[in-house]
């Protein structure tokens, strides 16, 4: 039988328009991609970044290759071979091509084999453990870093000792604070579920993985190294994500990055007044408690204004101190903010659910939370509303006192001899 399917192409007007098309849909596809680069490129900001971006690139290059051939060659047959008029006859047959077989099999076994080899050499150059990491005065620190939905929380285990011989250890709240040049290596744990902190500009990314708390949890590691970006101004904030979903406060989980230009910029801006603010606690307790505030969660659910806090997961504290007094009947202000921070499920502000998380002196880590420091947040919170139903006048009596009664524990107030003012770099 006669096959009147020409497999000759014949080159009809409408295929010259459908790939003039499709080369220029192609050309305004790739430059829209390409103004992406800033937003999904940001600046190289750690010695990491160049070796992965070259990865990215020669990906989206092969990939953007195959994708072009087989679109364009899908095209090809569209036109040209398609079946013309009212023939529905079936086309000549054909029996396998081994060497069409071949090439098609070989060059894309070569190009995975290809990428197995550039990403392995990527990743195990950039997660390859560094020797002096976290140096600071020229000491190794342990940096640890702690996700808990939906917070960061950074410490500096300082490796000093205070007067009183307990460990000084500076909890920076959400911001990692570093220099270029400095071999960062954090140690990431989650309190909850997994988390996955990502820097952008450092092109790192790392799960946090749910363990055993008793055996203290299972850490994970990450590691980078800050370089200078030409045109930025130091000190320098990048942005860290979370980048896995966790829930439904996933989004508001982000942190910063702040990169010094030196080690003595670090020192003089961060490291110093931070040890200095430790050593020299405020003695009014009210300028204490809105340092210890910051230094646990509670901004990752409440809002204040007063701090900038912005989260809904929980009431907003604005005008707490004025509430305060009438929340639950027989309880005074103080006493009922006492229980709200160790013992939120006690009383539920209406609308809202058991979901506040729970601070305690047993609580793990960066929930762990003792009399002195209860003392100082509700100290602060006393302070939050135009007419605070809480003794202000007597707060050094009123506050113990109520820590007494709600939970049996005695306050040791006498500490203190700074002015809060963290700016003193001498230490
Ligand atoms: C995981 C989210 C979450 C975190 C973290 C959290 N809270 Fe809450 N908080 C809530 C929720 C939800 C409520 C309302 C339900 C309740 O009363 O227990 C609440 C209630 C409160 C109340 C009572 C407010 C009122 O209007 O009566 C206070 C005070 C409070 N939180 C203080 C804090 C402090 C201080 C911290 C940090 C040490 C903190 N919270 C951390 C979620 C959170
Ligand atoms: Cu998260």
């Amino acid at each position: 039988m006669e096959d009147n399917r020409s497999n000759t192409p014949s080159i009809s007007p409408a295929a010259i328009v459908v790939a003039a098309v499709f080369i220029i849909v192609s050309a305004i596809g790739i430059n829209w991609f390409t103004s992406f680069v800033p937003v999904v490129l940001p600046d190289q900001a750690s010695a990491e970044s160049k070796s992965v971006d070259e990865l990215f690139y020669i990906l989206v290059i092969i990939g953007g290759v195959v994708f072009f051939l087989i679109q364009g060659m899908l095209l090809i047959s569209v036109i040209f071979f398609r079946a013309r008029g009212d023939d529905r006859s079936d086309g000549p047959t054909y029996h396998g091509n081994p060497l069409l077989e071949l090439i098609w099999t070989i060059i894309p076994s070569l190009v995975v084999v290809f990428l197995a080899v550039v990403s392995f050499n990527v990743w195990s150059q950039n997660s390859e453990p560094k020797a002096a990491v976290n140096m600071i005065n020229g000491e190794e620190i342990a940096i640890k870093v702690t996700g808990a939905r939906y917070a960061w929380t950074h410490t500096y285990e300082t490796g000093r000792l205070d007067p009183d011989g307990d460990p000084i250890v500076i909890n920076s709240g959400d911001a990692l604070h570093t220099y270029i040049g400095q071999n960062v290596d954090l140690e990431l744990r989650t309190q909850d579920v997994i988390h996955s902190y990502w820097v952008p500009a450092m092109r790192v990314k790392q799960d946090l993985l749910p363990g055993n708390p008793a055996a203290g949890g299972r850490p994970t590691e990450i590691r980078f190294t800050p370089i200078r970006v030409e045109g930025a101004q130091y000190p320098a904030e990048y942005p860290i994500v979370c980048a896995e979903l966790c829930g439904d406060g996933h989004g508001r989980m982000r942190g910063t990055v702040v990169v010094y230009e030196d080690e003595q910029q670090f020192l003089e801006q961060f490291y110093d007044p931070a040890i200095h603010a430790i050593l020299n606690p405020p003695a009014d307790p009210v300028l204490r408690g809105e340092i210890v505030i910051q230094e646990y969660v509670c901004h990752s659910c409440h809002v204040l204004d007063s701090l900038g806090w912005t989260s809904r997961t929980g009431p907003s504290l604005n005008g707490i101190a004025d509430r305060a007094g009438e929340r639950v009947p027989g309880q005074s202000a103080e006493e009922y903010i006492v229980t709200s921070v160790w013992d939120a499920a006690a009383f539920l502000v209406p609308g809202y659910a058991e979901q506040m998380a729970q601070f305690g002196p047993d609580q793990p880590d960066t929930y762990q939370m003792d009399a002195e420091q209860l003392y100082s947040i509700v100290a602060y919170l006393c302070t939050q509303g135009e007419q605070s139903d809480c003794d202000l006048e007597n707060s050094t009596t009123a506050i113990p006192e109520a820590i007494k009664t709600v939970f049996g524990l005695e306050v040791d107030i006498t500490f203190g001899q700074g002015d809060g003012e963290a700016t003193d770099a001498e230490v």
